[in-house]
């Protein structure tokens, strides 16, 4: 029987993912990597207006699984080859999905479990989970986007010790260090994130997912740029039905109904 690496479950207008191969604390291989990549593409494709991302059992992801074949051989394989084809193209989905993605990080999340994590939109994680760059620890460099989101969320100073040293950094600090937005009682972390994501789900989407993208640039463009990024992208946004929806309730003292476009 073929292994369900993942789960899928539609909710009202958006979609909760579940990375399924808790007996390797959701280890990435390449049939996971396929069917998250599929899933994140129906979303998009059916409009779902916010996702949810979470791993089953009591990990959320240890990374790359290390016992797949191409790995474990002995014989020196391009990873380069495999960031390409498989986790390169996953972070770079995950940061364009015009909608928001929420990450609950139900337990430990290591090497580039860790880093697709972090490329979600908001970050929940459990009390008892933890974040390790452990790339140090089997002789790589951190992936998956790490070097870009590490020392942009925590400074240099942090993102070195965290990537050098290879410790796992508790949730709580994660959350006080601002590399994610909260840390969440383990038995209230996943009516938490599923409330979250309804309440985005709900929201004026379009408007969120320009935002998305407004920030993600921030990190790369000059003052001059960003500004006329938000002239651009505001423009986009005055023209929504939500836009009008939002000011009309204001006026109306009720709450607005955003339909995401
Ligand atoms: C695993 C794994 C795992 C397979 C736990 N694979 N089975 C790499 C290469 C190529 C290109 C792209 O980029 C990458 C990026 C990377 O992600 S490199 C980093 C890969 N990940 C790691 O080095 C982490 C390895 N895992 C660990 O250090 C520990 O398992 C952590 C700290 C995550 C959790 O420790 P524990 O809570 O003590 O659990 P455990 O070690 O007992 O693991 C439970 C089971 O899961 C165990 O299997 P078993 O059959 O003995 O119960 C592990 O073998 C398996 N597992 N991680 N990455």
């Amino acid at each position: 029987m073929t292994e369900q690496t993942i789960a899928v479950a539609a909710r009202d207008g958006w979609v909760e993912i579940t990375l399924n191969r808790p007996d390797k604390l959701n280890a990435f291989n390449a049939a996971m990597h396929g069917a998250l990549r599929a899933a994140l593409d129906d979303a998009a494709r059916t409009g779902a207006r916010a996702v949810l991302l979470t791993g089953a059992g009591r990990g959320f992801s240890a990374g790359q699984d290390l016992s797949d074949r191409t790995f474990a051989s002995g014989e020196a394989p391009d990873l380069g080859t495999t960031l390409d084809t498989l986790y390169n193209p996953l972070v770079r989905q995950i940061r364009a999905l015009p909608c928001p993605v929420v990450c609950a990080v139900n337990g430990v999340a290591a090497g580039a479990g860790a880093n697709v994590a972090l490329a979600c939109d908001i970050v929940l994680a459990a009390r008892s989970a933890k974040f390790i760059q452990a790339f140090a620890k089997i002789g790589l460099v951190p992936d998956s986007g790490g070097t870009f989101s590490l020392p942009r969320l925590v400074g240099e100073a942090r993102a070195k010790g965290l990537a050098l040293l290879a410790e796992p950094l508790p949730a709580e600090t994660a959350a006080a260090w601002g590399l994610i937005w909260k840390a969440i009682d383990d038995d209230k972390l996943m009516a938490e994130a599923r409330a979250l994501a309804a309440q985005l789900a709900a929201g004026p989407t379009k408007g969120l997912a320009l935002t998305k993208r407004a920030i993600q640039a921030a990190a790369v463009n000059d003052i001059d740029r960003q500004l006329d990024l938000e002239r651009d992208l505001q423009r986009e946004a005055g023209r929504s039905a939500d836009y009008r929806e939002g000011v009309q309730a204001f006026l109306e003292k009720r709450v607005p109904r955003f339909q995401g476009r």
